[in-house]
């Protein structure tokens, strides 16, 4: 990287982070962003004054990318933005940020990607590696890039990554020691356009993989049963099943978690003993203990530290009860399985609030889960209109349609009886209501709270 000139397009987290690598590492960087209205100054005050950055916005003209050496794309950006094609017709290599961060990291990895559980596996997994190691990085799609830890590692490290399927669209050489998939549904076809390409760049974590590197699914995702099937798929592979018992891997069966290897059959804990809730959650209990275990942790301090383990925020988060009624925030229930894993975890009647950026998917699937479980359905964003109208033709009439959160929050909260719940679960992503899930999921608390 020592004097490479480098195109860093876009100024999020991602941006910022890569471009503070490639300077550390003594590159120069050309940091570029589409929005024109870029506080620039603003910007550059980011870096030290030393560092060589020359900021571009609006239009990437051919001059910029004069002797450019590498462009690192941030996960946002679609490769099928002009900018980015004219790029790539100039033949200057294009690395996703979590390639620039693999290049520079050491010790040993573990990545997990798929549609729903990343970020509640992965953090529990980090949970699981600190109990054990004393040198341990949690990043990726999480919120903390790749790049702001990949400098801090050592050969003693463990890391775990949480990988979307826009960062595994442009990986070279990554290879994880331990890959894992939770499991593939429809989601960000905005994007990827069909499930097809979807599925094939989620299942991309595992293509450099060798026979030492372990790989672990869910058995009872068809797609991941079919893609452990594959004969070119080289690392071991290592299962886990919410539904049967598995001749080898991490299996539900009632209440009780077992592991089950040629050596014999061991309960490991009973989900009551959790803090986690709903069958997706005891899923990704099983794939963080399989994670941790192939990454060498003793199992009495795997189970140990699920346990303790505490759902993350956003993610079924109970926020307060009031007159009765809890409220639950699952902002981070950004597409519609992750909503119906929710929705199916609230043990009574749900007042459910949903709706927000369209991603050109069905909400059929969802709305079919209502009967029996949702009261009032109040609906917010942009597919508000086409979620009524799916509601509407399986027979579910109780819909409201809220400006924003508050009058959401407040319809709820007017409708709700004693031992009703009130759900955010918007089957949606955020973006043109909010910044991102997570300032959806603060502003659905502070309505909460203020009641
Ligand atoms: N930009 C352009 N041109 C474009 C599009 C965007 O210049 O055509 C610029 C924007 O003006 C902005 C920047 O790119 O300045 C934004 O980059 P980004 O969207 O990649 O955002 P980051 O802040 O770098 O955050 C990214 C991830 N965002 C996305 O994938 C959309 C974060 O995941 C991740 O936490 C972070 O890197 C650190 O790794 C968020 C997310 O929504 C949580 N992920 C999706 C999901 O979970 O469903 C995939």
């Amino acid at each position: 990287m020592d004097r490479e000139k480098v195109l860093v397009l876009g100024t999020g987290k991602s941006g910022i982070a890569s471009a503070k690598q490639i300077l550390s590492l003594g590159g120069q960087v050309l940091l570029y962003d589409s929005d024109e209205k870029l506080d620039r100054q603003k910007l550059r005050a980011v870096f030290r004054k030393k560092d060589k950055v020359t900021i571009l916005t609006g239009e990437l003209t051919p001059r910029d990318l004069v002797s450019v050496d590498l462009a690192v794309i941030s996960p946002g950006i679609s490769l099928e933005q002009p900018f980015v094609k004219r790029i790539d017709a100039a033949q200057i290599p294009i690395w996703g940020e979590i390639e620039l961060a693999y290049q520079s990291s050491k010790g040993k990895l573990c990545a997990v990607t798929g549609t729903n559980g990343k970020t509640t596996t992965v953090s529990l997994i980090g949970a699981i590696l600190r109990s054990f190691y004393s040198d341990v990085h949690v990043a990726g799609n999480i919120g903390n890039p790749f790049t702001a830890e990949a400098l801090e590692t050592e050969e003693s490290s463990r890391t775990v990554l949480e990988v979307s399927s826009f960062q595994l669209e442009t990986i070279m050489d990554f290879r994880p020691d331990v890959a894992a998939i939770t499991n593939i549904t429809p989601d960000h076809l905005d994007r990827h356009k069909t499930m097809k390409n979807y599925i094939r760049v989620k299942e991309s974590i595992a293509m450099n993989q060798t026979e030492e590197d372990v790989l672990v699914l869910n058995y009872e995702d068809a797609e991941l049963r079919k893609f452990g099937k594959r004969k070119e798929l080289k690392p071991k592979l290592l299962w886990f099943s919410s539904q049967r018992e598995l001749r080898e891997g991490f299996y539900l069966k009632k209440d009780e978690i077992h592991f089950r290897t040629e050596e014999g059959d061991e309960t490991l804990l009973n989900v009551r003993e959790l803090s986690l809730l709903g069958k997706h959650n005891y899923e990704n209990v099983m794939c963080a203990m399989a994670v941790s275990y192939s990454m060498g942790v003793p199992m009495e301090k795997i189970v140990e530290s699920c346990r303790r383990f505490q759902p993350v925020e956003h993610r079924i988060e109970f926020v307060r009860e009031r007159s009765g009624v809890r409220y639950y925030n699952d902002s981070k229930g950004t597409n519609v399985d992750a909503a119906i894993q929710a929705l199916r975890a609230m043990p009574g009647p749900v007042l459910l609030i949903g709706g927000g950026y369209d991603k050109h998917v069905l909400f059929d699937d969802w709305v079919k889960e209502f009967s029996g479980r949702v009261k009032y359905l109040v609906l917010i964003g942009q597919t508000r209109s086409q979620i009524a109208e799916t509601a509407k033709k399986y027979g579910f009439h109780n819909i409201m349609f809220a400006e924003d959160m508050d009058e959401a929050v407040r319809d709820c909260a007017a409708y709700a009886d004693r031992g009703d719940y009130v759900l955010l679960s918007p089957a949606c992503a955020s973006w043109g209501m909010f910044e991102n899930y997570e300032q959806r999921g603060q502003v659905f608390k502070d309505c909460v709270n203020a009641l």
